[in-house]
């Protein structure tokens, strides 16, 4: 166990609070911009108690770690070919080995970015703490934060936004997130709770086994066996539960995944052509479902940290999803075999339901008889009620979020951009609805969510069950200034999204559902004196931007600005009759 933290709490009178020293970053502090660095005010007591933030205090019992012996022995990969592959599950000595290695030193904190300053890199966070667990475990997991960062650099996009180098988490940019309907496989995000592991094709094998009539193991030829399982062709959107949090994150910090949440944008949700098979006809292969048999448990061959404990990524879906055939195992990605990193060589792909659930380095899966015990079930991917925070997060006051709700977004224009238009801002962006439903209606604000103009059918994508729409429109706008652009979509069952962040805002910083919502700065050229205006500043050779810096010659003259007080009256009003007349008292 991790010694107890120093009790860091200061009673202060209210003379010596007054006399507390000021940091070099007071005002900041005092601002909200450091939330982190600012002390908690306890006011429970009778005299007010200030109480400081935890601080890291390295430790590390070397006996008792060398104790648990070889790891290179402990930790082995399981199987000949599949690299990376520690089987957990399967051994509680194992995991317990695991658990006293970690809980025998301490590791740094996660980074504090919600409520300090997020780093303007890319990655933008290491995950430290995360190689540092696998370093610790010692044996082939020293390997596997280097590993995976390769996948990395040789699978995705040279422009990918790298949020969290490891495990790795990245989303496309902005303008390359809608600019086409299918995502391109070295665009689509990227979710991982830790490494890649590397699965030679010719030593796989898929374990199905619980409460299923015949238990069996299937090689990949089996599964591709088209006498044996039909194929299935489908083009999936797949959005994690974590997609633009970094809305609730500017709203208010809150927890997210125990690892560290990724501060995803609008990129966390790409669309792509899978081949497979049904689950529901493997399931058949195996004699259906016996006894209570009622969820199926899918086993992910990557390792997962989660309160100094170590296991497989684990999760269920239920058997009516299943049943419905919209649970496919899937080996091609767009044409290609799945990724490294999305997978291969086999995942899950689980239409309409948040991301979490489609497993990929899919290894096993167990028919059980009520949803996965596994913490990434059970512990993660919880939606709170807004009371409940870190002191009395029970999981069973979260609901386990499934199918995803109804939530779109705007790629472009961007906030804060300053756009010069001819009455009308070009907006383009994606929505999508979960479970099975899609957008029936995009529609935009140019106000702030008084007045919507719905996107012309024509310039929605295709409409398909599983799929998001990609949109484009001309909206109208002839006010000048800020304006706040807002985008909403209803999908097929009118189900639409709530206006603003604070509405959806949850402890998990999950399911960010809310009407997007841009500031703009307008400047409509449609107008006559600003069209005026600007060609003035193109005649000069003076750029618009920086918006805030002030315009160095007079748009004005002395002569006109005389004339127009001739013109209208002066600035103050006179009295109707005059003060002179009333004489001195
Ligand atoms: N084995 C395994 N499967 C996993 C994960 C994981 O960490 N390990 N992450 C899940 C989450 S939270 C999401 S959103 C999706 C992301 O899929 P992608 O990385 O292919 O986009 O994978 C899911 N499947
Ligand atoms: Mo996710």
């Amino acid at each position: 166990m991790a010694p107890a933290e120093k009790s860091d709490t200061t009673s202060l009178g209210r003379q010596q609070q007054a006399e507390l020293p000021n940091r070099p970053d007071e005002w900041k502090i005092e601002q909200g911009l450091l939330g982190a660095s600012l002390p908690i005010l306890d006011q429970s007591a009778s005299e007010p108690r200030y109480v400081k933030p935890m601080e890291y205090e390295p430790f590390k019992d070397e006996a008792a770690i060398d104790s648990v012996g070889d790891r290179n022995k402990l930790f082995k990969e399981e199987r000949e070919g599949w690299e990376g592959y520690v089987e957990w599950e399967a051994y509680p000595d194992k995991k317990a080995a695991a658990h006293k290695i970690l809980e025998s030193q301490s590791f740094p904190p996660p980074p504090e970015f919600q409520m300090g300053p997020i780093p303007g890199q890319n990655p933008v966070l290491e995950g430290v703490r995360w190689k540092q667990w696998h370093y610790a475990l010692g044996g082939p997991m020293t390997k596997v934060p280097q590993i995976s960062w390769d996948v990395v650099l040789k699978e995705k996009h040279k422009d990918m936004l790298h949020l969290l180098q490891f495990p790795y988490n990245g989303e496309p940019p902005k303008r390359l997130v809608t600019a086409a309907e299918v995502t391109p496989n070295p665009l689509h995000f990227v979710r991982n709770h830790g490494g890649i592991p590397d699965i030679a094709k010719d030593e796989y094998s898929l374990q199905l086994d619980g409460l299923v009539k015949n238990p069996q193991t299937f090689t990949l030829d089996d599964l591709m066996d088209e006498s044996r399982f039909p194929r299935m062709e489908k083009m999936v959107t797949i959005q994690c539960s974590g997609t633009r949090r970094i809305e609730q994150i500017n709203l208010y910090a809150g927890e997210g995944d125990e690892m560290i949440n990724a501060p995803w944008a609008e990129g966390a949700i790409g669309t792509a052509n899978y081949v497979g098979i049904s689950l529901k006809k493997v399931i058949k292969a195996c004699g259906g479902l016996v006894g209570d048999g009622k969820h199926l448990e899918f086993y992910g061959a990557d390792t997962y940290f989660k309160k100094n404990n170590v296991m497989n990524y684990l999760v269920s879906v239920p058997w009516s999803k299943v049943k419905a055939n919209e649970v496919m195992l899937a080996w091609e990605m767009n044409g290609e075999p799945l990724p490294k990193i999305h997978g291969f060589p086999l995942r899950v792909v689980v239409m309409g339901y948040i991301g979490a659930r489609s497993v990929k380095w899919l290894y096993r899966i167990k028919a059980i008889d009520m949803p996965s015990l596994a913490p990434v079930q059970s512990q993660e991917y919880l939606y709170f009620n807004q009371q409940v925070g870190k002191h009395n997060q029970l999981m069973t006051s979260g609901i386990q979020i499934q199918e995803m709700p109804v939530s779109s977004a705007i790629m472009s224009p961007w906030t804060k951009q300053i756009v010069i238009h001819n009455g009308s801002i070009h907006c383009k962006g994606w929505a999508y609805s979960g479970g099975g439903r899609w957008p029936e209606r995009v529609e935009l604000s140019a106000d702030g969510g008084f007045s919507w103009y719905a996107v012309p059918q024509e310039a929605l994508s295709h409409k398909r069950r599983f799929a998001w729409r990609t949109w484009e429109i001309d909206l109208p706008c002839d006010v000048e200034g800020w304006v706040e652009i807002v985008c909403r979509c209803w999908d097929n069952s009118l189900n639409t999204q709530p206006l603003n962040v604070r509405a959806a805002w949850n402890w998990g910083l999950h399911v960010t559902s809310s009407a997007h919502r841009i500031s703009v700065y307008s400047v409509n050229k449609k107008r006559e004196p600003t069209r005026k205006r600007l060609q003035d500043f193109e005649e000069r050779g003076v750029p618009f931007a920086p918006l805030t810096v002030p315009t160095e010659w007079a748009v004005q003259s002395m002569d006109d600005y005389v004339k127009f007080f001739k013109q209208h009256g002066p600035r103050d009003a006179e009295n109707e009759y005059d003060q002179r007349d009333l004489g001195e008292d």
